[in-house]
């Protein structure tokens, strides 16, 4: 295993010095940092609080084993900045963790940002103060700080989802969740490991552990589709290439579907043909050569892939045989083999060798179908009567994803009405960005927009300027405040829910859907339009003065500075 960076020259964190400020931004990972940058040239004072002790978000928590980005970094990374898309340099095609992690805390110190950010201060409360049209937001530091705006950059994939499962803390051995992984390495050397989950972060560590332990138990409930990621070194020819064509990629990005279009190494337009279109021997030339090429281009092969279950099959079956190749003993091959839900409803993986790692001797795979975990227990895991003994226990368990990090805040708006209440049958967000009720707060990557099936980077890039640029309109236009009308954000919630049962996505129980969490409403949380349908909806409300919003005005606080300029 890579030995996990350090991160030495992280200086202490300073604490914020004024109390009154323009934006208060909850979190410095990819969302928190491209925010801060586009504030300051705002001119506006900020605060970004940030409970790690370092900046860099997924990327600072997410330090399993085996952990990198399943899109190329090539896409995966900026394009605010031409001279940082132009001088950084990505070793792997798609890159590992650590290397994800020294990418922001360049952009932190390329761009001065860290004299705006407090680490190690978890965000406890939020409230819309009614007199002053501010926000008074709370730390676990004991800061009380008062804003104009409050921006959630706290993640969609932050909030571990609790373990669900009897007896957790009573493990003797060592117990690690991949989102809550610990800056030492862990070493599996000879050990009796076990590995709860197969979504993305078991299908990524689960081939680097089984390299090192003695013996590896994979505890299986739902197997996904993963595809070869084919990582390799950086060919120094397509940087180059892509270097020099970067402004064209970004804009075919910003045009595209999910915001990412390298297919077999070249920029390619989503395919606007029906799979079943197609003869059955061209779907099988293209399944083989993206399958070949690697990684998630499976996602754009065809435009039905995604709304049409014989469609979806095509390509589901194509990959479901890939598995039985893979993996020797059909009895395990078998178990590995997704049945019940559509191809992409649930994220599909790019893995580094996950099939292959079946065939070795050292790791045995439980389907908890069939042998339901009982319990946790002092010596390991209990599954359909056979307690499994384990020096280490590893949950990939997954997250309370998108609105997780907002409800583990207590956010009151107007009349103090708390956010979990409101949300307390499903988010409800214009754009996915404001909510009527809680004025000048805005989320970054929020419930109800493209944000969690979008490469995200992009997706960071498109609100954050879109939310610098209501601040500026809000101050040009000598207004204070900003917030959807309940008919708007009415009619936005009806349209994501109605783009969904366009889609194959409600018929799996995914984090999209928000049934990994129990108890979680079932609600899609994503609007699941083109990201380039979705842009042009937030364009054209920008464009019309917001409509849909109502702009408050009062006194302006804001600082002076750029804006007039
Ligand atoms: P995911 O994709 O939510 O995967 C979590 C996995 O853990 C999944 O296989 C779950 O099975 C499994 N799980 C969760 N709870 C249990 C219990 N109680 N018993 C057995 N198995 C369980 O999270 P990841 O961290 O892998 O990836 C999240 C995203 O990060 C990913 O989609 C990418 O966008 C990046 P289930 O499927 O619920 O049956």
């Amino acid at each position: 295993m890579k030995p996990i960076e350090k991160q030495d020259k992280v200086p202490a964190t300073a604490r914020v010095a004024t109390t009154d400020l323009d934006v208060v931004v909850v979190g410095a990972g990819f969302a928190g940092l491209c925010m801060l940058y586009r504030l300051r040239k705002l001119g506006l004072t900020t605060r970004a609080f940030e409970t790690a002790p370092d900046v860099g978000g997924t990327w600072y928590w997410n330090r399993y084993p085996g952990a990198r980005v399943d899109i190329e970094s090539v896409e995966y990374s900026f394009s605010f900045s031409e001279e940082l898309q132009q001088e950084w340099q990505w070793s792997e095609r798609y890159s590992p963790q650590p290397e994800l992690l020294r990418y922001a805390n360049h952009v932190a110190d390329r761009f001065d940002l860290r004299r705006d950010i407090q680490l190690e201060t978890r965000v406890t409360a939020a409230a819309f103060d009614e007199t002053t049209n501010r926000w008074v937001v709370e730390t676990d530091r004991g800061d009380r700080v008062s804003a104009r705006f409050c921006i959630m950059a706290s993640g969609l994939l932050s909030a571990p989802k609790p373990l669900d499962i009897k007896g957790a803390d009573s493990f003797k051995g060592a117990r690690y969740h991949t989102a809550q992984w610990p800056k030492e390495p862990v070493d599996f050397t000879g050990k009796r490991v076990g590995v709860i989950g197969t979504g993305s972060s078991g299908v990524q560590c689960i081939p680097v552990i089984a390299q090192q332990a003695g013996h590896l138990h994979v505890f299986q409930r739902t197997p996904v589709f993963s595809i070869p990621a084919r990582n390799a070194p950086m060919d120094p020819a397509f940087e180059r290439q892509v270097k020099d064509n970067y402004a064209e990629l970004r804009q075919m990005e910003r045009d595209s579907f999910a915001a990412f279009v390298m297919v077999n190494g070249k920029p390619t337009p989503f395919n606007m043909t029906s799979a079943l279109a197609a003869s059955a021997e061209e779907r099988e030339r293209e399944y083989e050569s993206r399958w070949q090429n690697g990684g998630l281009a499976m996602y754009t092969v065809y435009s039905d892939i995604l709304l049409n279950k014989e469609a979806n099959d095509t390509a589901a079956d194509f990959l479901r045989g890939k598995i039985r190749e893979t993996v020797r003993d059909p009895m395990v091959a078998e178990k590995l083999v997704p049945q019940g839900f559509p191809l992409g409803t649930k994220r599909i993986c790019a893995d580094n060798g996950y099939y292959e790692t079946y065939n070795r001797d050292n790791v045995t795979l439980i389907d908890v179908n069939e042998k339901p975990i009982e319990e946790i227990t002092p010596k390991g895991v209990r599954a359909g009567g056979i307690e499994y003994e384990l020096d280490i226990l590893v949950t990939a368990t997954g997250f309370d994803a998108v609105t997780g990090a907002l409800s583990r805040i207590d956010i009151r708006g107007r009349g103090g009405r708390s956010l979990r209440d409101k949300w307390a049958d499903g988010p409800r967000a214009l754009l996915g960005i404001m909510t009527a009720g809680f004025p000048n707060l805005y989320t970054i990557g929020g419930a109800g927009s493209t944000s969690s099936l979008t490469q995200s980077i992009t997706a960071i890039e498109y609100h954050t300027q879109w939310i610098a640029d209501s601040i500026e309109y809000l101050r040009r236009h000598d207004r204070t405040s900003m917030e959807p009308t309940l008919e708007a954000e009415g009619e936005w919630v009806d349209l994501v829910n109605t783009t969904a049962d366009q889609t194959l996505f409600p018929l799996a129980n995914s984090w999209y859907m928000g049934a990994n969490v129990p108890g979680k409403p079932r609600v899609v949380l994503v609007y699941l339009g083109p990201f380039n349908d979705y842009t042009q909806r937030c364009d054209a409300i920008a464009a019309t003065g917001y409509k849909g919003f109502s702009l408050g005005s009062a006194s302006s606080a804001l600082s002076t500075a750029a804006l007039d300029g």
